[in-house]
């Protein structure tokens, strides 16, 4: 099966583009899940979340965007039929919707908290910002490192990607670069950028052939069902196939650290004040910066 990331086609299976493990069977076991982290860079987790309760946020989220004419009304709401000429929309930090109770039931779970506070072995915290995506026709998310967005506080800081439905692999789900925690050379570089102090633009590259040839391993992604959650460190490259459909690819990604431990200022606290200058003004362009830093 072919399917289309950034500017690439990429064949499931081929040298590029491989699947995801799953780490069901060792939940639970939390030096397991510790050292499968530190082995592969990410927990995918298959109903981390009741489903019904993603259920319940997708709709919160659905009426939100039907209320905004992003919604084309002749079809069902559940199905998130892009309406003739809208885009995606970016709800990061829209407390309307990410704050409801429906949305919180998800991504502030007892479930969920409880699971960082054994993984992490100390009470957790989220951050109160939540990243929320409408992903359009065509659009993607380009290969990044979270750190150079959030590293302000601990690096002992981690993501969790919950898709608010399914996302079979043609809505354009998350897919992480294998192996790509343990590139030093990356980490010491383009891991150290912090965006809104080097006012340098936060993606990495949009073609994930590039990447592969470069750096070595493949590619990696599933499809995911409502419920499904994939969890990864600040220094895991990921980006994300591009959405082909008509309809939406709902999703949003959490943050989650020790209370204990130092949080970036930018997205704690009642109304976090969130990015300094990115969105707000021209950035230098990644090119030039990696010729820079040879990489
Ligand atoms: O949902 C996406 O397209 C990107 C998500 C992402 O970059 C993240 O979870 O850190």
């Amino acid at each position: 099966m072919k399917v289309q990331m950034g500017v690439r086609e990429l064949e499931l299976g081929s040298q590029y583009l491989g699947e995801l493990r799953d780490c069901n069977a060792i939940m639970g076991n939390l030096d397991a899940l510790r050292q499968r982290m530190a082995e592969d860079g990410y927990l995918l987790i298959r109903r981390f979340h009741d489903p019904e309760r993603v259920k319940a946020a997708r709709r919160v989220l659905l009426e939100n965007l039907a209320a905004n004419g992003q919604i084309d009304t002749r079809y069902p709401l559940d199905e998130g039929v892009i309406a003739e000429g809208a885009r995606g929309a970016f709800l990061g930090g829209a407390k309307a919707v990410t704050h409801t109770p429906e949305f919180l039931a998800v991504v502030e779970s007892p479930e969920v908290m409880q699971f960082f506070t054994d993984f992490l072995g100390a009470p957790a915290i989220t951050f109160n910002y939540k990243w929320l995506r409408a992903v359009g026709k065509n659009e993607f998310t380009g290969a990044h490192y979270d750190i150079v967005y959030m590293g302000r506080g601990t690096t002992n800081l981690y993501t969790v990607w919950t898709p608010l439905g399914d996302v079979p692999l043609e809505k354009g789900p998350l897919a992480i670069l294998e192996g790509s925690h343990r590139l030093e050379k990356l980490k010491e570089t383009y891991g150290r950028v912090d965006v809104d102090r080097d006012r340098l633009e936060g993606w990495f590259s949009n073609d994930p052939v590039e990447m592969v040839d470069k750096f070595g391993g493949r590619w990696l992604t599933t499809e995911f069902e409502a419920g499904d959650a994939i969890i990864f460190g600040m220094f895991t490259m990921h980006g994300s196939l591009n959405n082909v459909t008509n309809t939406y690819r709902l999703s949003c990604d959490t943050r989650y650290q020790r209370a204990d431990e130092p949080a970036d200022e930018r997205w704690i606290g009642e109304n976090p004040k969130g990015h300094e200058v990115l969105g707000k003004e021209a950035l230098e362009s990644i090119q030039e910066a990696r010729k820079r830093w040879g990489v």
